[in-house]
């Protein structure tokens, strides 16, 4: 098949997804087509089977907001008509669900048919999306949609409350490669950044509010009280200094090493030995799965869907939102002795393995397959 993807080429976790997709779709033989702002981050090779098509928006004084829903859309049906695009897949409903409806209805002018398949990630529903001052638009977009997926049973089941929706919603999970976390793949050197005694712990996010950052450091200076520890923050974000901050009052910035957005992520989590997800919602919570892929049990919030990924008391712990002293305690549980540490590691990758990429693309391909044969 011919398919376009349509996503945010940032670290976040839906770029992600969408990235990792279309280079799979690419080695099982589809001609795939990135329509975005900028390469996307994970996007390294483009090749005969994988290319991109930078939207970009002029910047012209009158416009106090730059119209880039305008300009995806004309770049969606410049690119639908010239390279033969059969299907687009839209992650993040606001705003590709909508210019992606805008580009079907223009093509439609012209007797082409062009299928969308939406993919609801989690803020575009639970925080942004479901905004009275976006609601109409995404419900509306939501429904025109010839396919519409979620990540979760969790955000199928948010969609369902927070909008009213006509169509289907089909779950089809984020997903793993696991073979890119094997050891062999990865060049791991602990000792550049702890001592052997040392345990390590991460966490990894685009440090917004939803992710409450103060809880991840306030767990971590309960376990560097009981033990040497050494706390790993990757990504960027607004809540990012505000934490450097908050290190430095309670005297624990030696220990913490901020990295900024990464490209080695596999590094990082293949010498981890525990991972903090406290986010007060999340609708599944790739990052978790990243680091159980790689060996790395989890301790994180009970919030939206990441029950369904991290099962507590095998891959790591659940706490509700904002118990600090419970998710200290799980962490210091699993910290302790070796032999538990040993035995949720190995329970983590099994469980990451559930979500393997393998078994979820092909659900995906099915979906395509479903809306082209419709039209
Ligand atoms: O986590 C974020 O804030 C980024 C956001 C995104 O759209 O990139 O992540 C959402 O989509 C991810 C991929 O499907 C999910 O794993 C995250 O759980 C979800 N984030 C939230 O729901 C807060």
């Amino acid at each position: 098949m011919k398919i376009g993807i349509v996503c945010y080429p940032t670290f976040g976790g839906s770029g992600v997804v969408a990235t990792e997709l279309g280079i799979e779709l690419s080695k099982r033989g589809h001609e795939v087509h990135f329509i975005t702002y900028k390469q996307p981050v994970r996007l390294e090779l483009l090749g005969s089977h994988v290319h991109f098509h930078e939207v970009t928006v002029p910047e012209y004084p009158l416009f106090h907001y730059q119209p880039y829903e305008l300009a995806l859309t004309s770049k969606l049906v410049d690119m639908v008509k010239l390279h033969k695009i059969e299907v687009l897949h839209v992650h993040y409903a606001i705003p590709h669900a909508y210019a992606a409806y805008m580009a079907k209805k223009m093509l439609q002018e012209e007797g082409i048919y062009l299928p969308i398949v939406t993919t609801l990630h989690g803020t575009d529903i639970t925080l942004v999306g479901s905004h009275p001052f976006y609601k109409t638009a995404v419900t509306f977009s939501i429904n025109k949609s010839d396919a519409v997926t979620s990540v979760s049973e969790s955000l199928k089941k948010d969609t369902l409350r927070l909008f009213d929706i006509k169509n289907d919603i089909h779950v089809v999970t984020n997903f793993i490669d696991i073979a890119k976390h094997t050891p062999h793949f990865t060049d791991c050197q602990r000792d550049l950044l702890a001592n052997e005694d040392e345990k390590i712990i991460t966490h990894i996010s685009n440090f917004r509010k939803v992710k409450r950052i103060p809880d991840v450091i306030k767990v971590f200076y309960n376990i560097q009280k009981e033990m040497p520890a050494k706390l790993m923050m990757v990504g960027e974000g607004p809540e990012k200094e505000p934490a450097e901050q908050l290190c430095a009052q309670l005297g624990i910035e030696d220990k913490v090493v901020f990295f900024g957005n990464s490209h080695e992520i596999d590094r990082i989590l293949c010498y981890s030995d525990l991972f903090i997800l406290p986010s007060e919602t999340e609708s599944f919570g790739l990052a978790a799965l990243e680091a159980m892929a790689s060996g790395v049990p989890v301790i994180s919030s009970n919030s939206g869907g990441i029950p369904e990924v991290n099962i507590h008391g095998v891959s790591g712990y659940l706490s509700n939102v904002g118990d600090i002293a419970d998710m200290s305690k799980n962490a210091l549980s699993i910290l302790n002795d070796a032999t538990t540490l040993n035995k949720f590691k190995e329970e983590a990758k099994k469980q990451a393995c559930n979500f393997d990429i393998y078994q979820i693309v092909p659900q995906y391909e099915a979906i395509y397959e479903a809306t082209i044969k419709k039209c």
